[in-house]
């Protein structure tokens, strides 16, 4: 027998022991039902916090309990390695990215051993090994080979702190600050190599819609993200340069065109400031793309609208941006918001050419036009001041106009940008490419790979700049002296691919096994922060979609369902290190234990919600825990003085105690179907929180069927076994502590999942019920303030009302009582159904069906127990029938007895 109290450090380093010893977490290559459960893994900052403890304890509770449900279940860790926080560390500790990073892996490795969680670490990967990054280069090449890669000079965000290019995402607020140092950010222009996810931006769009497992907020994050435009590309004449394109979504405005802008690098403003002072002045000094205000210069120029034939001025103006549609656009003030502030700024016209489409409009009639002197209008709407195309709405005129107007075309404009993925850093994948003087740059040959990074070296600028016998090398075309790439790859490559690494960890000869991968990809659950919602899960769906293009992957979307789960905040506010009001998990672990950590976490909040950490709930947490822990002690030493008695007897019987099978036995039956389907469909759904509960509210019924009587053996057994195996994917040390003390063999981690097939509607009718009788008797005996009842009463409501509230239910009639009085069996009630009529009539919407009489008495005979217990006076349910008191049958209703009580 196991020593009384809850040890819970005894426990849980006995389990992991014994899971350790007896390898339960190896997961097979080759699987019939393959379930791939995945957590975001996390960068190796050498310590666990709460959002990683809440993330893993999701997975790894979804893990197992797709495992206990009979699947094969691929549930894997390893590390986003790479990175410059690791550099940085590096630096002030006066070590090397390499020797902090394996340390700090080796302190997160042990705490997650700690907490429970059940990974395959033989299939650990870790992104900053020559094993690992040997394939990103690799893949590099596949993409270079399918015309994915790209290098051009580029505008980067520059952080002079840092010493590094930042993604446009790591550039934050209107300030435009480092991510990581809140330096302003500056711009430079570099060579840069890329990847052209542009190429896929419909096909990333579009599959979107299919995402149904994903929530619609990452969803929409995505496509706003990708950011496709349909709009028209037409040409305006400028005097001296030709015809020069502009892109606008709203060629219906063309009438109300009032000047031309061009971006301030487009080549025409170029020319421009070679000779123009003001033009040169502006743009070297004022332009400003991210200023609030649109700013601008008169070239002098005008073009000619292609439609109208009317000159307008042309201004250099940086609200314009390069990369957007062509640099050029025409400017509608009357109709944009930003172009009425320009306009208005710069003296310029602003004509309305759209009215708002009159409610009674009949589609052809010219409606007034709108006052736009004080603000544009920017709807849709109807052409005014247009000529023949005045009376359109306007999405026929954007396309007539487009149609009839000479070399205007429709056009599709994305806010996406190819992937910028150099970084001028050493902690990452040196991007495998030689720069020849002859040849440009030349690709490390496959058979030459990896390119290896040299040893760190402490700099101010990139360590690999400085690494001199590393970059000296030869050209792989020509074989003459040429220097290596020093640029780095941002860590997200390594993140877009490394869940199909994990299906083949130790592949020597291609980044994944294409089999295996097949098998289990797609994976069917990822879990990990909101945070990640749009460059990673893009970057993953991208490579995903290039695998199934050139390397033979038969899925296209990486991840089927995808949890975004909530943040662990204290009184409100996210835990962060700067805020100081971190927990430590590790401390909740060594006071606690693990199970009670996770449990508590994943009981507090649905996984998506943030919540509340609380030392209060920590420790009811706890003694839930401690509270079941004895129960089934109990049980077990109980049945074992009834093995005991038994043996010394004649005739050996079944396991004692062994209460009779009565109606409380049934009531306890009942309740554990209950809960176990339930609790099925939650986890099924990964509410846990609610899964839980009923798991709890279990507990305490079978704590309170020991109290009120000698339990019937088998029942309670079957209770006990049901709550530890529905506790098991959150508490696991425990549940395998409790799972061998009820004599189970093996571990509770393969164990069946409980099956019960129950109807939950009738459930749900069946607690109501004896809640509502509960809280009946609770406010009479309040109220009358009765101190020792003695008898209870419950009487059923007569057949006849029943009947009356389906006819209720069910009837549309207005003059409800007059149905009612057609029924003779209601009729012959009298007074008594005019009464109830009434009152079915004034609450119709609200009505809903109950069980019916039977199963109403049987429901509330089997729950009598309860209100014994309660209260501590014997309990009658009885039927309408047995009863002639007409004051006390009045008071009976479907889904509410009356109740009378003798004092
Ligand atoms: C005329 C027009 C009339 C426009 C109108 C809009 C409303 P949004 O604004 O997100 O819909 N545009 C075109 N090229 C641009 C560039 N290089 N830099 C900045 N803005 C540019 O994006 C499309 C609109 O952005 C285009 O449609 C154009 O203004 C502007 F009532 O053309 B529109
Ligand atoms: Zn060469």
């Amino acid at each position: 027998m196991s020593q009384r109290g809850y040890d819970h450090a005894r426990v849980e380093r006995r389990w992991q022991e014994a899971w350790d010893d007896a390898d339960v977490y190896r997961t097979p290559d080759d699987v019939d039902d393959p379930t791939y459960v995945l957590g975001m893994y996390p960068y190796p900052s050498g310590k666990l916090h709460m959002g990683h403890v809440r993330n893993y304890t999701i997975t790894d509770a979804y893990a197992r309990y797709r495992r206990m449900r009979g699947d094969e279940v691929l549930h894997p860790m390893g590390w986003d390695a790479f990175g410059l926080p690791a550099e940085n560390a590096a630096k002030e500790r006066d070590t090397n990215p390499r020797d902090w990073t394996f340390d700090c892996i080796e302190t997160m490795r042990e705490q997650m051993d700690a907490m429970g969680f059940g990974y395959d670490w033989e299939r650990e990967v870790t992104t900053c090994t020559p094993d690992y990054y040997r394939w990103n280069q690799w893949l590099f090449r596949r993409f270079h080979e399918a015309g994915l890669v790209e290098r051009r000079d580029a505008e980067v965000n520059w952080c002079p702190h840092c010493e590094t290019v930042l993604a446009d995402e790591q550039v934050e607020g209107e300030a435009e600050l480092c991510w990581r140092c809140d330096t302003p950010v500056e711009t430079r222009e570099l060579d840069q190599w890329f990847l052209k996810i542009t190429e896929y931006a419909d096909e990333l769009l579009e599959a979107i819609d299919d995402l149904e497992g994903w929530p619609n907020s990452v969803r929409q994050m995505q496509r706003n993200w990708i950011g496709r435009q349909e709009g028209t590309e037409l040409e305006f004449s400028v005097e001296g340069y030709g015809e020069v394109e502009a892109f606008t979504t709203r060629v219906d405005t063309i009438y109300g065109a009032t000047f031309f802008a061009l971006a301030p690098d487009h080549p025409i403003s170029e020319d421009l400031a070679a000779e123009d002072e003001a033009v040169r002045h502006f743009v070297e000094h004022e332009a400003d793309p991210e200023g609030d205000e649109p700013e601008g210069v008169e070239t002098g120029l005008t073009a000619t609208n292609p439609v109208t034939g009317e000159e307008i001025p042309v201004y250099v103006a940086d609200f314009v941006l390069s990369d957007v549609g062509t640099g050029a656009l025409m400017g509608v003030p009357g109709h944009d918001d930003r172009d009425h502030v320009f306009a208005s700024k710069m003296g310029e016209d602003v004509v309305p050419v759209i009215a708002p489409e009159p409610e009674d409009w009949d589609g052809e009639t010219v409606p007034e036009a709108p006052d736009v002197s004080e603000g544009a209008f920017t709807d849709d709407g109807v052409l005014v001041n247009s000529g023949d195309y005045s009376g359109l709405d306007s999405e026929t005129a954007r396309e007539r106009i487009t149609e009839d107007v000479e070399g205007a075309e429709h056009a599709t404009q994305y806010q996406l940008r190819d992937w910028g993925i150099s970084r001028q850093r050493y902690w990452g994948t040196p991007i495998p490419v030689v720069h020849c003087e002859d040849c440009g740059p030349v690709l490390v040959p496959e058979e030459d790979l990896p390119v290896e990074l040299p040893a760190f070296i402490n700099t101010t600028g990139n360590p690999l700049d400085a690494a001199e016998e590393w970059k000296e090398t030869t050209c792989p075309d020509c074989g003459a002296d040429a220097t290596r790439e020093t640029d780095t790859m941002d860590t997200f490559v390594d993140s877009s691919w490394y869940f199909l690494r994990y299906v083949s960890p130790d592949l020597e000869d291609a980044p994944f096994d294409r089999e295996r991968a097949n098998d289990w990809m797609p994976v069917d659950q990822y879990v990990g922060g909101i945070e990640h919602a749009v460059m990673h899960l893009l970057y993953a769906r991208f490579f995903t979609k290039v695998l199934a293009d050139h390397e033979g992957l038969d899925h296209r979307e990486p991840f089927t369902n995808l949890l975004a789960q909530g943040m662990v905040q204290l009184e409100g506010e996210k835990m962060s290190k700067s805020k100081g009001n971190v927990v430590s998990p590790q401390r909740i672990v060594e006071e606690y234990g693990a199970d009670t950590a996770r449990l508590f976490m994943m009981q507090a909040a649905q996984p998506e919600r943030d919540f509340d950490w609380s030392e209060e709930g920590v420790r009811s947490t706890n003694a839930y825990l401690a509270r079941l822990k004895e129960l089934v002690e109990e049980f077990v030493a109980s049945a074992a003085r009834g093995a005991a008695e038994d043996a010394s007897g004649d005739q050996p019987r079944a396991d004692e105690p062994d209460g009779e099978y009565d109606a409380v036995a049934g009531y306890v039956d009942d309740e554990i179907d209950a809960t176990v389907a339930i609790a099925t469909d939650e986890y099924d759904d990964l509410t846990f929180n609610r899964a839980l509960r009923e798991t709890q509210d279990l507990t305490r019924t079978l704590r309170q069927y020991a109290d009120y009587t000698e339990p019937h053996a088998e029942t309670f057994e079957r209770g006990l076994s049901a709550v530890v195996r529905l506790l098991a994917p959150v508490a696991p040390h425990l549940a395998e502590d409790l799972y061998d003390d009820l004599g189970d063999d093996g571990f509770v981690v393969d164990a069946a999942w409980p099956t019960a097939d129950v109807d939950r509607d009738r459930v749900e009718k069946r607690r109501k019920l004896v809640e509502n009788t509960r809280a009946d008797v609770r406010q009479i005996v309040d109220v009358a303030g009765i101190e020792d009842p003695k008898g209870i009463d419950v009487v059923v409501a007569p057949d006849w009302k029943y009947d009356a509230l389906e006819i209720a239910i069910e009837s549309d009639a207005d003059n409800l009582i007059g149905e009612l009085m057609q029924v003779s069996h209601i009729r012959e009630q009298g007074d008594a159904a005019a009464n109830y009529g009434q009152d079915l009539q004034a609450e119709r919407e609200a009505l809903s069906m109950t069980l019916g009489p039977e199963a109403e008495y049987d429901a509330l005979e089997a729950a009598a127990w309860l209100l014994e217990r309660e209260f501590g006076a014997p309990v009658r349910v009885v039927r309408a029938a047995a009863v002639d008191d007409e004051s006390v049958l009045k008071n009976a209703e479907p889904g509410r007895p009356a109740i009378e009580i003798e004092d």
